[in-house]
């Protein structure tokens, strides 16, 4: 996009509004690393659907004027802006980070215009091209650089080459690389440059697109349907400090309820009582530790939303779902958002009475089809839906329901997708659903979140599958209908890694695979995988092959439980990531460029991972595989089962037999760990146990009740463990604010059998 000359400009406080020959143009800058680029052409209304409240924090802004245009300095980023809105990043050493392409798009010529003019007379669709947007930026490439983010894409770690789409999606077909988009529309990326990082955030929810130089190797470019230019550029000096500037702006995922963090079995199938109660038994009898049974749709009446169906519970689900407490089993339900059309039916009725659902361009409620029939769909833009969404949630919870899985969020319908001109609300105003689209399962987090704070008081567990930028404030997302392919666990790591690097710390796939039947091996390597995942969940489609773990033989079944067990040792360490998440945006799981973007293997590594950063997994992902090249970046390691010492960088091959996952600790980690219990709470919690592994390092590690928000009022303890080269440990409380500190704190140095006793210096 390209304006006139800039023949003006007024600095008012933070904002610099800009003419350009009588169109207005404006840079604001946010805080001294993020800034602003916006040009309006959508309605002045509209409110951010990710940015809540207002995050400007005050900045020093130096305005400085040159031939054709101006500077705007804040001391960490310098902004040229040039006649024809052209803006370009300096970094404080004036070095140029990001810089508009001066050039024009050239879109790719596919077929050449006679062909295309053929194609079209024969009644065939072919991509000519030449298609236009409401407005597109494009920004220069060099060859070096590599981008990860983008939300939830298929494909590999590094999106460069590739073209995206934004546009929440739900396709039944199994996901590969050449798809442009899935249930999530995260428009924000990071680049790493040969000697910079940058994020950039189009907060725009209309259809977009991001071309990620697939389309050219000079530049790449983003672009949208509709509505406002409207991008974040954020700067850092890695992309740790980029991702912190994000997740300032479009908000944290808040620390977790420490169950949450447990195993989770699920399936599309489990109908009746008998069902959950075998495959809960079975859990207990075969010792696979676990926190939670999922309730698929069939616990519902006629998949009416806020029902459960009393013939197939006994006429009595909640003495059910008690039992299942008391087994240590929170129970997770999934909520759709269709609503069904019946009379008389509760929701359906005070919906159509408030005016709650979304309508027809004539003012008529709008009908689609999906699990309960003909079905409407809460309009969750507009607050009172949310509120008296999220109230009626109080159903659920008197069952004695846990956590809220909510489904078909994009939302998805059966009946064709929902018409562009469908009228839904943003806050106060009408907008319609080709603004709202992407933007559904973002607003029914929302709800579900805030109605079952206020209901429940205790931190909310709910899991999404459509999401958009800043869902991570009220969700958990899982990527969906995956396949059991052995692609689909490959992709597993770089999806969930790259959720990650786009704000959305807490994730998974289904573990095992959602469609089709898996296999033993398959099911054995994905819980090597899924162990790690921050959400960790088995679940399986309708007519599949039923996937719990004692379906596949004793030795695979051998193999589940040591990583599900494991999951539980760790999870006191995936607990202090949470809260450093909190913090700081850092993900749980993280792609090895996240701590190493110096190191060229890092960069595009798609089969290993970092959970925080102190543990790395080089998981097997091929089938028939048993040995495997492992890379261990710069620093000292210790293989995790054999203990021996390796120092990075390095290439090596490990043996890795089915019941084994290659995974490194780094030197100078004391480790926190958990005795593996059936769930979470099972046994008392009053010894802390610390694994540790000798080099110079710290630890930080938090206790607290694990449950509701209490740690934010200072009701937690802050330990600090230092280590030494030799593996001396010494313990700082930083902070005591939890009513039932460690009674005791043990350590056990690597390579030795007994546990010593680690009194805190007081
Ligand atoms: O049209 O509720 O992604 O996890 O089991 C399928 C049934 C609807 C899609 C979800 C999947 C869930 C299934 N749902």
């Amino acid at each position: 996009m390209r304006l006139g000359k800039l023949t003006g400009y007024e600095i008012r406080g933070q904002e610099i509004l800009l003419d350009f020959e009588g169109e207005e143009g404006r840079i604001k800058v946010v805080t001294p690393y993020i800034i602003n680029v916006f040009y309006g052409r959508g309605d002045k209304r509209a409110h951010s659907k990710a940015i809540e409240g207002d995050k400007t924090t005050s900045a020093s802004v130096r305005v400085e004027e040159e031939e054709g245009g101006i500077w705007i300095h804040t001391g960490q980023v310098s902004v040229r802006v040039s006649d024809g809105f052209f803006v370009d990043f300096y970094n404080k050493d004036g070095e140029e980070v990001c810089g508009d392409y001066r050039g024009e798009r050239k879109p790719l010529e596919r077929v050449s215009p006679e062909v295309l003019k053929l194609l079209e007379e024969e009644g065939h669709s072919a991509e000519g091209g030449g298609e236009k947007h409401a407005f597109e930026v494009l920004k220069k490439l060099d060859t070096f650089t590599h981008f990860y983010g983008l939300g939830d894409k298929t494909g590999f770690l590094d999106k460069r080459g590739y073209d995206y789409e934004m546009w929440n999606t739900d396709n039944p077909e199994p996901h590969v690389d050449s798809f442009k988009a899935l249930y999530k529309s995260i428009p924000f990326f990071m680049a790493l440059t040969r000697k910079n990082v940058y994020g950039l955030f189009l907060d725009n929810t209309f259809k977009s697109y991001f071309n990620m130089g697939q389309e050219s190797v000079d530049y790449y470019w983003f672009g949208a349907d509709d509505g406002d230019l409207n991008y974040y550029y954020i700067g850092g000096d890695s992309l740790a400090e980029v991702l912190k500037g994000y997740t300032y702006l479009t908000g944290r995922c808040p620390l977790p309820q420490k169950w949450t963090l447990g195993y989770q079995q699920s399936r599309w199938g489990y109908v009746t009582l008998e069902d959950v109660a075998e495959v809960a038994a079975s859990l207990r009898e075969n010792d696979i530790p676990c926190d939670s049974i999922h309730f698929d749709i069939d616990y519902m009446q006629d998949y009416k939303v806020f029902t459960w169906n009393k013939k197939r519970y006994h006429n009595n689900p909640k003495a059910f779902l008690e039992k299942l407490s008391r087994e240590g089993f929170k129970p997770v339900v999934i909520n759709d958002p269709g609503v069904k059309v019946e009379k008389g039916y509760e929701i359906y009725e005070e919906g159509v009475e408030g005016e709650y659902f979304a309508k027809t361009p004539e003012g008529e409620v709008y009908v689609n089809t999906v699990w309960p029939g003909e079905a409407v769909f809460p309009d969750f833009g507009n607050p009172a839906v949310r509120k008296w969404w999220g109230a009626h949630q109080k159903f659920l919870l008197e069952q004695g329901v846990r956590g809220i899985w909510n489904d078909m969020n994009e939302p998805a319908s059966f009946r064709g997708p929902l018409p562009g001109n469908v009228i839904f609300t943003d806050e106060d105003r009408e907008a319609t659903h080709r603004e709202m689209h992407n933007v559904y399962g973002h607003l029914m987090a929302k709800a579900a979140y805030e109605g079952l704070k206020e209901l429940d008081g205790r931190r909310p567990f709910v899991i999404t599958r459509a999401c958009y930028a800043g869902s991570q404030k009220y969700a958990t997302a899982w990527t969906g209908d995956n396949t059991s392919l052995w692609a689909h666990l490959q992709m597993a790591i770089p999806q969930l890694c790259n959720l990650g690097m786009s704000g959305m710390p807490f994730v998974g796939t289904d573990v095992g695979g959602f469609g089709a039947d898996t296999t033993p091996e398959l099911l054995a390597r994905w819980v090597q995988v899924g162990c790690f995942s921050p959400l960790f969940r088995n679940h399986s489609a309708a007519g599949t092959r039923r996937q719990e773990p004692w379906q596949f033989g004793r030795e695979v079944m051998a193999i589940y439980r040591k990583y599900v067990k494991l999951r539980y040792r760790l999870i006191p360490y995936i607990y202090d990531l949470f809260y450093e998440e909190e913090q700081t945006g850092a993900p749980i799981m993280r792609p090895l460029v996240f701590h190493y973007e110096k190191e060229e293997w890092a960069r595009t590594c798609n089969d290993e991972f970092m959970l925080g950063s102190r543990i790395l997994a080089a998981p097997v992902v091929n089938q028939g595989i048993e040995k495997r090249m492992v890379y261990l970046p710069e620093g000292v390691w210790y293989d995790y089962w054999t203990h021996e010492m390796i120092t990075g960088p390095v290439w090596f091959v490990r043996d890795a037999p089915l019941d084994c996952c290659p995974i490194y600790v780094k030197a100078g980690t004391v480790l926190p760990v958990m005795e593996p219990q059936s769930y979470v709470g099972e046994k008392p919690w009053d010894t802390l146990l610390l694994k540790v592994y000798p080099g110079e390092g710290s630890y930080d590690h938090i206790l607290d009740n694990g449950e509701d928000f209490g740690y934010r009022e200072g009701r937690y303890h802050h330990y600090r463990f230092t280590v030494s080269e030799s593996g001396e440990v010494s313990c700082q409380i930083l902070h005591a604010g939890y009513e039932k500190p460690y009674q005791k704190i043990l350590l056990q140095r690597l390579g030795e059998e007994n546990w010593v006793e680690l009194h805190p210096a007081s």
